[in-house]
């Protein structure tokens, strides 16, 4: 393969205290996201959903491969397939696949295996990462970092929908493989995350979190 040509990178300086403003400024917008559970069936036009994946595919990428597909439901019928199909495995694990020292993780959380979300929410958008592409003929090709390339993607997916001022839940209904067949994705493809996006319900609560400080998550160089 040739190797890319360079262009000029198109740097925008900024001064410093319009650094530190528009930092504050993200940090508190990102500080404000939640994963929502609850979420009204009010319409969202599809240009948004659009404008996050865009935004999803900006992510950096191993060998810039791009292993992400975003596959977008609004159809009534094929949403409550996916509802029912992830129910069902939802069923299995909160009631036997899932360890005791799991569900009492989740307890906190208060999550259990219905998940009327998926009807709910005006869309679903499902990331798969493909775990290897296919060349003109069909032969493998192999892709790298397919997971973190896939989960940075999916973080910009996030703080996309949020910056919109919508909401979406990290969902992963485990085993998620019925999303192939309901979907009708390749065997290259493994569900990633599905994402409900949407508008809160009116009504919509979230547990009382709390956020490890900035000491709890860094070390600066040693330590102290
Ligand atoms: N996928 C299940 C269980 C679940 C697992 C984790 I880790 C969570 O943070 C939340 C839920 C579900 O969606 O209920």
């Amino acid at each position: 393969m040739n190797p890319y040509p360079h262009i000029a990178y198109q740097h925008q300086e900024r001064p410093e205290d319009e650094m530190q403003a528009r930092a504050e400024a993200f940090y508190t917008l990102m500080n404000q996201r939640r994963s929502v559970r609850f979420f009204s069936d009010r319409p969202v036009p599809r240009r948004l959903v659009e404008l996050a994946i865009r935004t999803a595919g900006t992510a950096p990428s191993g060998a810039h491969r791009q292993p992400w597909r975003f596959v977008v439901v609004d159809d009534p019928a094929l949403k409550h397939q996916i509802r029912v199909a992830a129910e069902e495995e939802e069923h299995e694990s909160y009631h036997g696949r899932m360890s005791d020292e799991w569900l009492e993780a989740l307890a906190p959380l208060g999550t259990d295996w219905h998940k009327p979300f998926l009807e709910t929410a005006p869309w679903l958008v499902v990331c798969f990462a493909e775990t290897y592409g296919l060349d003109d003929d069909g032969a493998k090709v192999k892709n790298y970092y397919v997971q973190e390339s896939c989960g940075i993607a999916c973080g910009l997916f996030i703080a996309a929908v949020h910056n919109m001022g919508l909401v979406t839940l990290t969902h992963t209904p485990s085993p998620m493989r019925f999303l192939n067949d309901i979907l009708k994705r390749p065997k290259n493809e493994r569900p990633y995350i599905l994402f409900p996006v949407g508008y809160p319900a009116e009504d919509a609560t979230v547990p009382d979190l709390h956020r490890k400080s900035l000491d709890e998550i860094t070390q600066w160089n040693l330590g102290e």
